[in-house]
């Protein structure tokens, strides 16, 4: 059906573990797609326009692309219960990037003599030829593990003290977005973390409820010419939430030819007509031959929109 919530990702991706944890405590049916890990990606990037991250949603016509407007669409259409508050996306954006880091540096530092060549080649090419230094990141693995620890000593302190989840009594996106990095350290490093955080024991028992809310969604698998063949039959969705903000500072009318790039890695530019650009997103329509007219949706912090 073309409302049905589509999530383009594989299986060992953080960032797509926030929203299937997401999508667990709302209790909602997904239709998942499995995408490569490495470029290319040719069922991912018409959808896209270019954008190779994972994860990506679709529903219908409309792609959205980097899990936080992923996360905000599934909330603003399953409002109940309800799991974002304002602020939280701050928490959110500092677990994405200052807190990923040494998540990455840790596993990297421990595993990165064991990564494929290809793998290499493609995550330098995707952080615009920054090197993927094995060496490097084994010296920090060490350093970066007193980062990690001296976090996680944070949320310990409040789990000591406080309710069960970390915004109160019932889970919300602050939990989700914490718990990606303690997902992704142990899903590679499991006995590693175990011993790094054995006197934190609030944040074992936490991690465990929050791994526990992802089981109560219901998935159904899906296959990329699916995938396609479903944004190709469907039209992109128009709706209150993506008016144009005419005070936005784009200070680009809709019409307009324009890039999308995001502002870490991956930033390859992403070509469309401007829809709309507000405090929340911004969307572009892009046409492909194989599929029609998609609306492609990206949240308004991380990314920047300039004349095409
Ligand atoms: N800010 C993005 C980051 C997404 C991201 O970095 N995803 C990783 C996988 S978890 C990725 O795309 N790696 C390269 C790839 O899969 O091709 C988001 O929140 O979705």
């Amino acid at each position: 059906m073309s409302d049905d919530l589509i999530l383009h990702h594989y299986f060992t991706s953080p960032f797509s573990e926030k929203v299937r944890i997401l999508l667990g405590i709302k209790g909602l049916s997904w239709r998942s797609v499995i995408q490569p890990t490495i470029m290319p990606k040719p069922d991912l990037t018409p959808l896209t326009g270019g954008y190779r991250r994972i994860p990506v949603m679709q529903i219908g016509a409309d792609v959205f692309c980097d899990s936080a407007v992923i996360m905000a669409e599934i909330e603003r259409r399953y409002p109940l219960p309800r799991v974002i508050h304002g602020a939280d996306w701050a928490v959110n954006l500092w677990a994405d990037r200052l807190f990923f880091q040494p998540t990455v540096g840790i596993i990297f530092g421990a595993i990165g003599h064991t990564v494929p060549a290809e793998f290499i080649k493609d995550r330098e090419a995707m952080s615009g030829g920054r090197p993927f230094d094995v060496a490097a990141m084994k010296a920090a693995a060490e350093p970066l593990k007193g980062q990690f620890r001296g976090m996680a000593s944070w949320l310990e302190r409040q789990l000591a003290d406080g309710p069960a989840w970390i915004a109160g009594d019932a889970p919300g996106l602050t939990d989700i977005a914490w718990y990606m990095n303690f997902w992704f350290f142990r899903s590679a490093l499991k006995a590693d973390m175990a011993t790094l955080l054995e006197d934190l024991p609030h944040i074992t028992a936490w991690r465990e409820r929050v791994a526990a809310l992802g089981a109560a969604s219901t998935r159904l698998d899906m296959s990329t010419a699916e995938a396609i063949a479903t944004a190709r039959a469907a039209e992109p969705a128009t709706a209150d939430h993506i008016v144009h903000d005419a005070k936005d500072p784009i200070g680009l009318p809709p019409g307009a030819a324009v890039h999308v790039v995001a502002d870490d890695y991956g930033r390859d530019p992403i070509a469309g007509v401007l829809v709309s650009a507000n405090a929340e997103r911004i969307v572009i329509a892009r046409d492909d031959p194989r599929i029609g007219t998609v609306n492609v949706h990206f949240p308004r912090v991380g990314f920047t929109a300039t004349p095409a």
